[in-house]
C-alpha cells in the first residue's frame, strides 16, 4: 500500500493512509544503502508486517528540518523574543529559494511592540510583499487558511517564534506543547523535538523544531545568488557577475539608487563570504 510518513519516533515511522496509522520499521537495506527516510515521503509499506518497502522519488528534501516534499514555508518570524532579525529572514528566504518552495513571511508577537516599532517593521517588510511573498501575521488567520489549502506547508522559524502556538490556534484540538522564551536568553527552549504532519484545511501542516542558528552548508554562490530574485531585474552587462566588484555592475547601482534594500544586498554579500569592507 501506498501512505505518508508523517512522524518518526526513533526507529518507528507512522505512516498515514485512508486515515489509518500504521507503525512501521523500514527495511535493513535502508541502512546498508544510507537510506534516510523523512517526514513528508510518500512510502510503499507492508500493512501487515508493517515494513516501509520503498520511498518514492521525493520533489524536494530538507535536511534542517529534516522533512520532504514541501510546497510552501511559512517562515514564524518573531518580532521581539527572539528578536527580529532581516539576515535571518533572508537566509530562510534564500534555502526556500534554492529548493523551489514558496514563501510565506509569518509575523508573531505583534503585541509586544509600539505602533511606531510595528511600523518600521511593516515598512520593512512591504519591500518583501512588492517581490512577491506573502506577508501575514499570526493573528490574520482567515488569510492563513487559505494560504494552506491545497498544499504541504513547513512551519519554521527559530526556537520560541510561535509556531506551535500558532497551529494550536489553527486547530484548538491538537493541543500541542509550547515552551515559554527565557527573557535572559531572548530565545525558546527547543519545545518541539519531532517533525510532525497534520491535515489541516484540505491541506498538510507540519510543526518542526526550532532553531537557535542556522547556517548554509553546500550551496554555491551562484546558488546564492539566484535566490536574490529581485537582482533578475537588474540584468548585468558582466556575464555570471557576482555583483561585488565591478563598478558598472547594475546590481550595484540598484542598491546605490534605493530599488534593492540594501539590507538584502549586505546579507548576499555576507551569505557569499564577501562582506564589504
Ligand atoms: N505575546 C505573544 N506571545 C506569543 C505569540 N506567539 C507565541 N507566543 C509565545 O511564545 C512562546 C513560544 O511559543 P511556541 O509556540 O512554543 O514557539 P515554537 O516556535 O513552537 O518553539 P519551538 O518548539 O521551541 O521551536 C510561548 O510562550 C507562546 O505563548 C504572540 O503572537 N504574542
Ligand atoms: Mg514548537
Ligand atoms: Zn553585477
Amino acid at each position: 500500500m501506498q501512505g505518508q510518513i508523517i512522524k518518526i519516533i526513533s526507529d518507528l515511522h507512522v505512516v498515514s493512509c485512508d486515515g489509518e496509522l500504521y507503525l512501521c520499521k523500514c527495511r535493513g537495506i535502508f541502512r546498508k544503502d544510507h537510506i534516510v527516510p523523512l517526514v513528508g515521503d510518500y512510502v510503499i509499506f507492508h500493512p501487515e508486517k508493517k515494513v516501509i518497502e520503498k520511498i518514492l522519488p521525493r520533489k524536494n528534501e530538507f535536511c534542517r528540518p529534516r522533512v520532504s516534499n514541501i510546497d510552501q514555508a511559512f517562515l514564524i518570524t518573531s518580532l521581539i523574543h527572539p528578536d527580529f532579525s532581516l539576515s535571518l529572514l533572508d537566509r530562510l528566504i534564500v534555502l526556500m529559494e534554492i529548493h523551489h518552495v514558496s514563501v510565506v513571511i509569518c509575523i508573531t508577537k505583534e503585541d509586544l511592540l509600539t505602533q511606531e516599532q510595528l511600523a518600521d517593521v511593516y515598512q520593512q517588510l512591504n519591500y518583501y510583499r512588492q517581490l512577491g511573498y506573502s506577508v501575514v501575521s499570526n493573528q490574520d488567520l482567515e488569510k492563513i487558511k487559505e494560504l494552506i489549502r491545497g498544499k504541504t506547508s513547513v512551519f519554521t522559524g527559530q526556537t520560541g517564534a510561535g509556531k506551535s502556538t500558532l497551529l494550536n490556534r489553527l486547530n484548538p484540538d491538537w493541543n500541542l506543547e509550547t515552551g515559554e522564551v527565557s527573557l535572559a536568553l531572548g530565545r525558546g527552549k527547543h519545545t518541539t523535538r519531532v517533525v510532525s504532519l497534520f491535515e489541516l484545511y484540505d491541506g498538510k501542516v507540519m510543526d518542526t523544531p526550532g532553531f537557535s542558528a542556522l547556517d548554509f552548508y553546500g550551496y554555491s554562490k551562484d546558488d546564492i545568488r539566484e535566490a536574490f530574485i529581485e537582482f533578475q531585474q537588474f540584468p548585468c552587462p558582466f556575464k555570471n557577475c557576482t555583483h561585488t566588484k565591478e563598478e558598472e555592475c547594475s546590481v550595484k547601482r540598484a542598491v546605490f539608487e534605493n530599488h534593492i534594500m540594501s539590507s538584502r544586498y549586505q546579507n548576499y554579500l555576507k551569505f557569499i563570504g564577501e562582506e564589504e569592507k
